[in-house]
């Protein structure tokens, strides 16, 4: 068939499925896209011609930014598993690089998505061209080369003969749950529009099996005995859990043995959050509870868990535990120096048996004890007077039942963490790999567009709100209904609370205009966010309350067009943190506070472990 190197590509992309569990579902289940010459003449053509509407082999979506593109792709391979996700085009030069956030995003989080940036002539015949970067010391140089330190697979179209070998390969690493990421490939602008010869079995209907390894049975004997010489175990359960969906075989393995199990953000809802196994959050943003086995653990069986400092308090929660870990990617396995079982989290599960063993049942005891306590102090923090971020996230997690909690940067990741109560594994998306401010509304509109029977709650703070809130647009040009709760607190909460912790002085982390004194303190920015909101096509409410903001949350939900509340919320409210994080002290200073500051780092620097 003669069709340009566009025409080809789009043509192939509509029929790729993955099947897994008997279940085939398309592969890439759409095109976003930002048009320039980069990409107008080439895929731009290709979608049109084939139609790109809603019924069309490969939809198009037009968004407002090319990182946000990414992450609403990112979400929603996210909510399905990373069985479908989309494709993204994008200019070259800047609408390229626009790209190196968001596939650093999938990379880092292992989720599959297919990111298609225009490249500079292949032909070189038009000479330094409109946003080409020039390097001296070579002509094959481009910015898209950024895509590659973050992409799981880069490859670059010089000649449309190398389309069909490149495609293979890139729908392998999207489908492969070990390998995925973000899967990049370059296309020159003059090859998208070059015709050639294609085989017609190139465009046949192709379906990727998305594998689950099974373990090795010398891994599982090594494992089973690791097991059955501990006492006190706990399970770090981690995205790969839900990816898997391997939920309720967790649960299972868990009550059967009377393991407790802690949650990454990744993981969090793997298990219900009152169920008597679930010891709820791990880490820096942690549970009491959760803190207090892993310090006391004998052995910790990680699934699906990269153990982030997050979930390690800087590798200094876990006191002489030794660690069996389940992992798909062998990469994630070996860490902490772990027994390595290399599997799919369901397959493990179900195929480790440890006969009769079974926790010390005086540590289920306590874990059971222990997750209750921490019921309670949750209450506590849902309960209050004045509108906290706490008392909000109570009143949204009371109207979000069934729901999905979406959020990524700031201080709520952490408050979510500790506090947020999750019934299934679906009502939770917090996009921690990253914490990548910007990513809620784009993301939001991602899970809504996976799973459209869910109500989405999208959480973002005022920072990153103004980093990236234009998706609002894309939502009302979709038809998709959003939740927007924009907690507004005059700046970065988080990163200021952090900076006084290390002696920064809290400086550049409110919105304030530059003061008489020439510092960033003088009056609130005049900005107004709900008029923002309004602005990009939201119906927008406010609220400064309790009561008010419990009202327009059933306004919100009630409501069938994207809504954004506008809260503005007091400081305080939320439990502390309950174990460290690693971020360095200036060693030297002529204030006393920071040399305070360093002496307590040092001594938290002391328990930091080496795996070995
Ligand atoms: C793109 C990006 N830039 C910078 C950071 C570092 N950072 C983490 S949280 C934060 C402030 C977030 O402010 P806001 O969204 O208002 O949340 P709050 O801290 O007030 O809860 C910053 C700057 C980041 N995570 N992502
Ligand atoms: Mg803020």
């Amino acid at each position: 068939m003669r069709l340009t190197t566009a025409q080809a590509l789009v043509r192939f992309l509509a029929a790729q499925w993955t099947e897994r569990d008997g279940v085939e579902q398309r592969l890439i289940e759409g095109c976003f896209g930002i048009f320039g010459h980069g990409n107008v003449a080439g895929i731009g053509q290709a979608l049109a011609e084939q139609g790109a509407g809603l019924d069309d082999a490969l939809p198009y979506y037009l968004a407002r930014n090319e990182q946000a593109m990414v992450h609403t792709a990112v979400a929603y391979a996210r909510t399905r598993d990373r069985l479908a996700t989309f494709a993204c085009t994008t200019s070259i030069g800047p609408g390229a690089t626009n790209l190196v956030t968001g596939a650093a995003l999938a990379t880092i989080n292992r989720l599959p998505v297919l990111l298609l940036p225009g490249d500079v002539f292949a032909t070189r015949a038009a000479g330094t061209v409109l946003q080409e970067l020039e390097d001296p010391r070579s002509h094959d140089v481009t910015v898209n080369d950024c895509l590659r330190p973050v992409s799981r697979f880069f490859d670059r179209i010089d000649r449309p003969e190398q389309l069909p070998a490149a495609l293979m390969a890139a729908m392998r690493v999207l489908s492969d749950p070990a390998e995925t990421g973000a899967v990049t490939l370059a296309l020159p602008q003059d090859v998208q529009a070059e015709a050639a010869d294609w085989p017609e079995e190139l465009f046949a209907r192709r379906v990727w099996h998305v594998a689950r390894p099974v373990p090795e049975p010398a891994a599982l004997e090594r494992a089973v005995r690791m097991l059955r010489a501990s006492r006190r175990p706990l399970i770090v359960a981690g995205g790969g859990v839900k990816y898997s969906g391997a939920c309720a075989d967790l649960l299972e393995f868990a009550v059967r043995h009377g393991v407790p199990v802690a949650e990454t953000q990744a993981g969090k809802g793997a298990v219900p959050y009152d169920h008597p196994c679930a010891a709820g959050a791990i880490g820096h943003t942690g549970t009491a509870a959760a803190v207090a086995l892993a310090r006391d653990a004998d052995l910790v069986i990680g699934v699906g868990t990269r153990y982030t400092d997050f979930t390690t308090a800087s590798r200094t929660l876990f006191g002489g535990a030794r660690f069996l870990n389940v992992n798909v990617a062998a990469f994630d396995a070996a860490k902490h120096a772990g027994e390595m079982l290399v599997a799919d989290a369901r397959q493990a599960l179900r195929a480790l048996d440890p006969g009769d063993w079974c926790a010390d049942p005086a540590w289920t005891g306590r874990a059971q004890e222990l997750a209750r306590g921490w019921q309670r102090v949750t209450d506590t923090a849902y309960a209050g007077q004045e509108l906290t971020q706490p008392v909000l996230l109570g009143l949204v997690n009371a109207a979000a039942r069934g729901g999905v909690v979406v959020n990524a940067a700031g201080s709520m990741p952490g408050d979510l963490h500790r506090l947020w109560r999750a019934d299934d594994p679906g009502q939770y998306h917090v996009e921690y790999g990253y914490s990548c401010m910007g990513y809620e509304i784009a993301g939001g509109l991602g899970v809504k567009l996976a799973a459209p029977e869910r109500e989405v709650f999208v959480l973002v703070g005022d920072g990153s709100y103004l980093m990236m809130a234009q998706e609002i647009a894309t939502a009302a040009q979709e038809g998709v209904k959003l939740v927007v709760v924009l907690v507004d607190n005059g700046g970065f909460a988080s990163i200021g609370a952090l900076s006084e912790a290390v002696g920064a002085a809290r400086l550049g982390t409110a919105y304030r205009s530059r003061g008489g004194s020439g510092h960033l303190d003088g009056d609130p920015l005049p900005t107004d966010l709900a008029l923002n909101a309004a602005s990009l096509g939201a119906d927008v409410l406010t609220a400064a309350d309790p009561g008010s903001f419990r009202q327009a949350l059933e306004k919100a939900v009630a409501a069938t067009r994207t809504t954004v509340i506008h809260a503005t919320t007091v400081p305080g409210g939320g439990p502390a943190a309950q174990a460290w994080w690693d971020v360095p002290v200036a060693e030297v200073s002529g204030l006393a506070p920071v040399r305070a500051a360093r002496e307590r780092y040092a001594a938290a620097k002391r328990d930091q472990r080496l795996y070995l």
